[in-house]
């Protein structure tokens, strides 16, 4: 398989920390790809990395639809089955996306206009949801909700690659301050091999 790649990109990281937690790693080319590139826009319309390219030779895009993709493929075993704990799994999954969402949009605004033209509205907008979102958060991990160990879904995978986005971009912002539940279930998954192999690297996406 094929996986349009950018070391720098959450939902990149995501999808490869599913990939290795599911022992898919070695099955798995990262192609280095810039999203400007002419070449992403040919298999994935929509111009966004992660795009996998399956050993049959589909393109799947948008990290939700790749990383149940994999767990199909070699689990199941971060999605589990239909019932309450699928829903809140998947919950969980939505709370983490957004909040990288909202950094993403945070960060371009940074990013894309001059100094005088950022909109502090839409920063400090974006800034609520992920305060907000990181708040549940913290309750539920202090009620011991979130998952350890071998008992983790791709709700606490997104949570964990989340926050690492946070801590890569936003460090200034000391996500943990207040919320030391959630700081200290971050510190054990954060130690995951999976997690380890893949710290973002280069501030350019
Ligand atoms: N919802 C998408 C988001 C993917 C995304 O926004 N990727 C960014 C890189 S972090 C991208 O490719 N941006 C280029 C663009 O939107 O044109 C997913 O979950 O895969």
């Amino acid at each position: 398989m094929k996986l349009r790649y950018s070391p720098a990109s959450p939902y990149v990281r995501k999808v490869s920390v599913t990939a290795l937690e599911l022992g898919l790693g070695e099955r798995i080319e990262n192609l280095p790809t810039d999203t400007g590139d002419k070449s992403l826009a040919e298999v994935n319309p929509l111009g966004k990395v992660p795009a996998l390219t399956t050993d049959e030779g589909d393109t799947l895009c948008e990290s939700p639809v790749i990383c149940e993709y994999l767990d199909a493929l070699a689990g199941p075993k971060l999605y589990p089955p239909a019932g309450p704990a699928r829903w809140r799994a998947l919950n969980l999954a939505a709370l983490a996306d957004g909040v990288m969402d909202a950094a993403l949009a945070r960060l371009l605004e940074v990013r894309l206009r001059p100094e005088g033209q950022r909109s502090e509205g839409i920063m400090k907008h974006q800034k609520g949801k992920i305060g907000r979102t990181l708040d549940l958060l913290e309750r539920q991990a202090a009620e011991g909700a979130l998952a350890e160990g071998e008992g983790v879904t791709i709700g606490e995978v997104c949570l964990g690659v989340a926050l690492g986005y946070l801590d890569f971009r936003f460090d200034a912002d000391r996500w943990r301050d207040g919320r030391p539940a959630l700081a200290g279930w971050y510190e054990g998954f954060a130690a995951r091999p999976s997690m380890q192999a893949t710290v973002p690297k280069a501030p350019t996406s």
